[in-house]
């Protein structure tokens, strides 16, 4: 009986029908979903807290009011991907307990500091940038409350990405000194940017089952790949060096080469050994616990409101 349930539920995935909440699925694939969605959602709303950084301390209106809204929108991912995640059987409060435990992970880039106002442009145009090439394939992915939140999720995403790449535009085309202030941080965050795709293909444990479940529709280093071809010409017009002495064209493969990662600093970073892990996960342990009272209010304003509800329904 199993069987033939596994057989129609990979019928459908080839067949490119989406997966719906009350759809049988294998244990497996919810769990993998849930892992991967809720991790998504971690990592948006943990990274707020570096750009969030920078909100008072952005150079004019113009620029504090497009950083805002980036950061607002980032808030917004973590609840649409929350809500996609709870649609598999995990309560949002069961994600975030686990978030705070230290038990689930969000992406490694999130533990780097932001040093300089150029930190804002670099995260837009490479993180944002690596985000984007990962997932515009996650609008198709199978699991339809996935793939919906995906597609706004990505429209909003390109508008951070132009947000980014401006700064770094004006701060390149700027004084000598705002140019070494990009530079600075193209090199700081050239790095930690590749490496959010994850591990090379045949040192990541989940791709093999995630792309035959169309969860993944390209492997970790594929994306990379994809990335590393379109930023460099960026970079070329901003007229900066992307630090990477093995970045060559190479005309055979038809894609750059590049130099190998840093496994080791990805590894530590994953552990919670990175420059902010700490940091970071003490700031959103904080905020869980400065709101009780606000979740405790909205609680009782509910139970009120239902309560009067009832009363005025029954004397009518
Ligand atoms: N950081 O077998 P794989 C954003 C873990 S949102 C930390 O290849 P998988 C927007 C992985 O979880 C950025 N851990 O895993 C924004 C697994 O551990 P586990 C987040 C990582 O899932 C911009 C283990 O390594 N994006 O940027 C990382 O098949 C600016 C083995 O790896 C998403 O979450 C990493 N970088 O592929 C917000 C996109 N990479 O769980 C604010 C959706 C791997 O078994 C400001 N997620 N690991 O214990 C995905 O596409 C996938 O989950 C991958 C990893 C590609 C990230």
């Amino acid at each position: 009986m199993e069987i033939n349930l596994e057989e129609q539920f990979q019928e459908k995935i080839d067949q490119e029908i989406k997966i719906e909440p009350r759809d049988w699925m294998p244990e497996k694939y919810r769990k993998t979903l849930l892992r991967q969605i809720s991790q998504h959602a971690h990592s948006e709303i943990v990274g707020m807290l570096p750009e969030g950084n920078w909100i008072t301390r952005a150079p004019n209106l113009r620029r504090k009011v497009a950083l805002l809204a980036k950061v607002q929108d980032e808030a917004g991912h973590g609840l649409y991907l929350y809500s996609a995640a709870e649609t598999l059987g995990m309560s949002r409060d069961e994600m975030l307990a686990e978030l705070h435990s230290g038990k689930a992970k969000y992406s490694s880039i999130f533990n780097y500091p932001t040093l300089t106002w150029a930190d804002m442009g670099a995260i837009g145009w490479l993180v944002d940038g690596a985000a984007i090439m990962n997932q515009v394939p996650l609008c198709r992915t199978s699991y339809g409350p996935y793939a919906r939140a995906m597609v706004r999720v990505c429209k909003e995403e390109s508008f951070h990405q132009r947000q980014g790449y401006e700064i770094m535009l004006t701060l390149s085309k700027g004084t000598a000194e705002q140019k070494a202030l990009a530079q600075d941080a193209l090199n700081r965050w050239w790095w930690p940017s590749i490496m959010m795709f994850g591990p090379n293909d045949d040192k990541s444990p989940n791709s093999a089952q995630s792309m035959k479940w169309k969860i993944k529709r390209f492997s970790n280093d594929e994306l990379r790949q994809k990335f590393v071809d379109v930023t460099v010409s960026q970079a070329e017009i901003l007229g900066l060096t992307i630090p990477d002495k093995d970045l060559k064209w190479n005309e055979a493969r038809g894609h750059y080469d590049f130099g190998t990662i840093n496994w080791d600093e990805f590894n530590e970073v994953v552990a919670g050994n990175g420059p902010c892990n700490k940091q970071r996960l003490k700031a959103r342990v904080d905020a869980w616990e400065k709101g009780t009272w606000v979740r405790e209010a909205a609680i009782a304003f509910a139970e009120k409101r239902a309560k009067r509800n009832n009363n005025s329904t029954e004397a009518a």
